[in-house]
């Protein structure tokens, strides 16, 4: 281990206040797609119209039959070595918080408690009428029905132009403001708000770092980037 990465890793044994963010690059080891580039869902699939509160209230079978066929293939899916170094991290970090930007319950699988979902959950789903939301885990059928009101149920993601899961970005930005070290692991940094939180941690004084395949926009404007596999990158960080 040479440059950047040794940089990183001293950052992290002085066991300061630490927040990582992550996104679809952490479980594309564990066999799950990620949204963009070469292999990226989203380009296979053409699959991002479907991805938008408009497509589900016009066309809701398709969105299901693709939400239906994402839980069947992640449930096939282990969480992979960098998973498994973000819950060391956790463990050797008193004050640790994970904001993952991924739906597919792989960090808790892994066994991360820190944890915050901020695009919710595949295995959540929620009523389009009432107020009814639950954990399932289950297979679901192509129209599944609130067992309360017998409307529709919609997946528990959070979709383009819909406001984050309650209360994240709140905890979020405090956790962000008041962190000494941010990471950024595996995302495209496409997305707002969480392609801002390196600025955020940026204007309160906080070291940023990037991990990833390749470079993103942010990577100029980070201080510290590490480019490769986060699955060989981040178990480096832990021993
Ligand atoms: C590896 C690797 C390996 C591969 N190791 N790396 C400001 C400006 C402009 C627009 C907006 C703005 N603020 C808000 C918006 C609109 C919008 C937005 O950002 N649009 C952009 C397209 C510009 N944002 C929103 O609408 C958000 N909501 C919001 O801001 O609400 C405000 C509001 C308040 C009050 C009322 C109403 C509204 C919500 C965003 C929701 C995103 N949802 C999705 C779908 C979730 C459900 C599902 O999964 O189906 O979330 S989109 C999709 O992108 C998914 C992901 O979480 C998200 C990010 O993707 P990610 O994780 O970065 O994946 P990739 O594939 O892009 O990148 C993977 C990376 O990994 C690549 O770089 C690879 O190289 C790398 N990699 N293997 C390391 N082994």
């Amino acid at each position: 281990m040479f440059g950047e990465l040794e940089m990183v890793k001293a950052l992290l044994d002085e066991r300061k206040r630490v927040v990582v963010l992550t996104g679809a690059g952490v479980s594309a080891e564990s066999g799950v797609p990620t949204f963009r580039g070469q292999d990226g869902l989203w380009k296979s699939f053409h699959t991002q119209d479907l991805a938008r509160p408009d497509a589900f209230e016009s066309r809701p079978e398709l969105v299901w039959e693709f939400y239906n066929w994402r839980r069947q293939l992640v449930a096939e899916c282990e969480p992979n070595p960098a998973h498994h170094a973000l819950v060391e991290l956790e463990r050797q970090i008193p004050n640790f918080l994970l904001i993952t930007q991924n739906v597919d319950g792989l960090h808790a699988k892994a066994g991360s408690k820190k944890l915050m979902e901020m695009h919710g959950s595949l295995w959540q789903v929620r009523c389009t009428k009432c107020t009814h939301a639950r954990e399932a885990r289950e297979p679901l059928p192509d129209m599944p029905e609130c067992p309360v009101c017998g409307h529709l149920l919609r997946p528990g993601v959070v979709w383009f132009g819909e406001p984050l899961v309650a209360g994240v970005l709140k905890v979020a930005i405090d956790q962000i403001g008041r962190s000494d070290v941010f990471i950024s692991i595996g995302t495209s940094n496409q997305v707002q708000p969480a392609a801002s939180f390196y600025q955020l941690a940026k204007d309160h004084g906080a070291v940023t770092v990037e991990i990833n395949l390749e470079p993103t926009p942010n990577t100029g404007l980070m201080d510290f980037a590490v480019h490769g596999k986060a699955g060989e990158i981040l178990p480096e960080l832990t021993t």
